[in-house]
């Protein structure tokens, strides 16, 4: 796509560049791991079966192939990073796709689930579609023997070529990528940096690191790339892709898949509103779709589209149960099916992949190392510090009741489900309800018939809720874009099989943000800040567009002004 014309040069677009990157990871991550290819093809005809029930309860909603694809393009992905400086070269690396640092994330300090890890997660600061949640190895955690292990095999590494490293200059000088740049860029991502390449180094250090719990210092050490650990699609409808996966890995029968599916699609039918649509199709407008009628689904038709999906379930392609597999995690992260915030996540977990170890006589070793896997999510709302707060509460009790329940019982999906969703039923289930309660961030904007309101002087500074009642203004939820709170390290966990990582140096370390800052040479934005700054930039924005803005009290004036001040320093470039 031609580029704007700056200093010089015609640069490509960052977003352009940020969505070949990411498909290219993705085609090569399905050809390094079969069984992701295989899962996005089963969230594909999941989509398909949600866009058929959306069909039929919204007659008027269609997407396009194009759409469906763009739609589907979406992925987050996590690489784990063992040298400071190698760390600022991913960081320049991501700036050279408009990806910025979000949110600081301290694993050290979680208790009796604490990991070596310090990370943020690079992504575009508005409308973001890919992120890159990256971490870094604290040898420091460690007693100095291990410290001193550590960082001589780390030193032997060099994973930026010195062309990926000139053409990052590149773009920093410049101030972009020419079209031949970029794409040389890219392939040095997805044939280099973060390639996996089935080889690693230091057998010895790779078993003394694993033998003494320390695996996730034995993943980022022993290997010669920042390959992917994983790349994360999104779904739909999360509940319906798990229980997909788990028939097509041959964990629930074809009934008890029937089953899942007809209840899933039922709560489609029911709760799927305008406000789902706009969270999960960004191209839809809400002025065309304002006049559409939500149609009751017959029952027969979501049992058409429920027999449908099974059956090409069924298909020999999707017999993953015949695959190297390790299953499908038991219980699926973050809030309760019905209550739209943050994000939801499952996984199939790591499998066992075959890794030949060079020693450092040159002899090589061949060995099994299981850390990859198959994560999926869907995305909702972000909350405000008061939603958050409920949030972590809900999830304290809902899991507390979780594994209070006997093996056996979590089987019982439907029940498990029920207790799970038990101390989320404080929190409201609509977008509506939701911002009545502060607990999420509306993104407001002005409807054709409030500017003509507007314009006939017929309008008058009312609540929110009003102006959107009478047709002036429409709201959509602030999508969260960022990671699960907390559960990054149980990520971690469940998949290097190995729960947390008490540390081993004499003296207890700190790692404030600032330490990650210095590493990277700049600021990490705080995403916070940013989710209440468009919140209060948009109502800025549609109460100045309404005439409105003087009638706001100066308080209230005062208040939107610095939220959104906040939100700029926060993005601000310098440490
Ligand atoms: C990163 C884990 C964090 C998520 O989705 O929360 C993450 C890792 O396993 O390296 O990707
Ligand atoms: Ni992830």
């Amino acid at each position: 796509m031609a580029g704007i014309r700056c200093m010089g040069g015609p640069f490509s677009n960052r977003s352009e560049m940020q969505n070949r990157l990411f498909a290219e990871l993705s085609q090569m991550f399905g050809v390094e791991v079969p069984l992701y290819a295989k899962s996005l093809e089963v969230n594909r005809c999941c989509n398909e079966t949600i866009c058929a029930v959306l069909a039929a309860r919204f007659p008027d909603f269609t997407l396009t192939t194009a759409q469906q694809a763009q739609m589907s393009g979406e992925r987050h992905g996590a690489i784990r990073i063992g040298r400071p400086d190698e760390y600022r070269w991913v960081g320049r690396f991501f700036a050279a796709f408009g990806m910025e640092p979000h949110n600081y994330y301290d694993l050290t300090k979680l208790g009796a689930k604490s990991q070596p890890i310090i990370a943020t997660a690079f992504r575009a600061r508005r409308n973001p579609e890919h992120r890159i949640f990256c971490s870094l190895l604290m040898t420091d955690y460690f007693a100095p023997a291990t410290r001193g292990r550590l960082e001589a095999q780390l030193a032997t590494r060099e994973i930026f070529s010195a062309q990926a490293k000139a053409l990052i200059e590149q773009h920093e000088q410049a101030g972009g990528l020419t079209a031949a740049e970029a794409t040389q860029l890219i392939q040095e991502g997805v044939q280099r940096i973060f390639k996996w390449t089935g080889r690693a180094r230091n057998y010895g250090l790779y078993q003394d690191l694993c033998a003494a719990g320390f695996k996730i210092a034995a993943d980022v050490v022993c290997f010669e790339s920042h390959h992917l650990n994983h790349l994360t699609p999104n779904t739909l409808w999360l509940d319906l892709y798990t229980a997909a996966m788990r028939h097509c890995l041959g964990e629930l029968s074809v009934a008890d898949f029937r089953a899942r599916a007809a209840v899933v699609l039922a709560r489609v039918a029911a709760r799927a509103d305008h406000d789902y649509l706009r969270l999960h199709f960004r191209h839809l407008a809400d002025e065309a779709m304002a006049g559409w009628p939500s149609r009751l689904v017959p029952a027969a038709t979501l049992a058409a589209l429920g027999d449908k999906l099974t059956e090409r379930l069924q298909a020999a392609d999707l017999k993953l149960a015949d695959w190297p597999h390790a299953g499908f995690k038991e219980n699926t992260e973050g809030p309760a099916e019905d209550t739209p915030i943050l994000l939801r996540q499952d996984a199939y977990r790591a499998l066992t992949e075959p890794v030949v170890f060079t020693e450092p006589a040159g002899a090589e070793v061949a060995a099994v190392h299981t850390a990859r896997f198959g994560e999926i999510e869907q995305r909702f709302y972000a909350t405000t510090s008061a939603g958050r707060s409920r949030y972590d509460a809900c999830l304290t009790a809902a899991e507390a009741a979780r594994s209070a329940l006997p093996p056996g019982a979590r089987a019982d999906w439907t029940a498990a489900d029920k207790i799970y969703a038990a101390p989320f039923a404080v929190f409201p289930k609509t977008l509506s309800a939701l911002l009545a309660e502060k607990l999420v961030y509306g993104y407001y904007r002005v409807t054709a018939a409030g500017r003509r309101a507007a314009q006939a002087g017929t309008i008058k500074l009312l609540p929110w809720p009003e102006l959107i009642r009478r047709g002036y203004v429409v709201v959509d939820g602030v999508r969260y874009e960022d990671f699960l709170p907390v559960s990054a390290a149980g990520i971690f966990a469940s998949n290097l099989k190995a729960g947390g990582i008490s540390a081993t140096a004499a003296q207890p370390v700190a790692y404030p943000q600032s330490r990650l800052e210095a590493i990277l040479g700049r600021k990490i934005i705080d995403p916070t800040l940013t989710y209440a700054g468009l919140a209060a930039e948009s109502q800025q924005q549609v109460l100045t567009a309404l005439g409105l803005w003087d009638q706001l009290a100066p308080a209230a004036q005062a208040a939107l002004l610095a939220t959104q001040a906040a939100a700029c320093d926060s993005v601000a470039r310098e440490p």
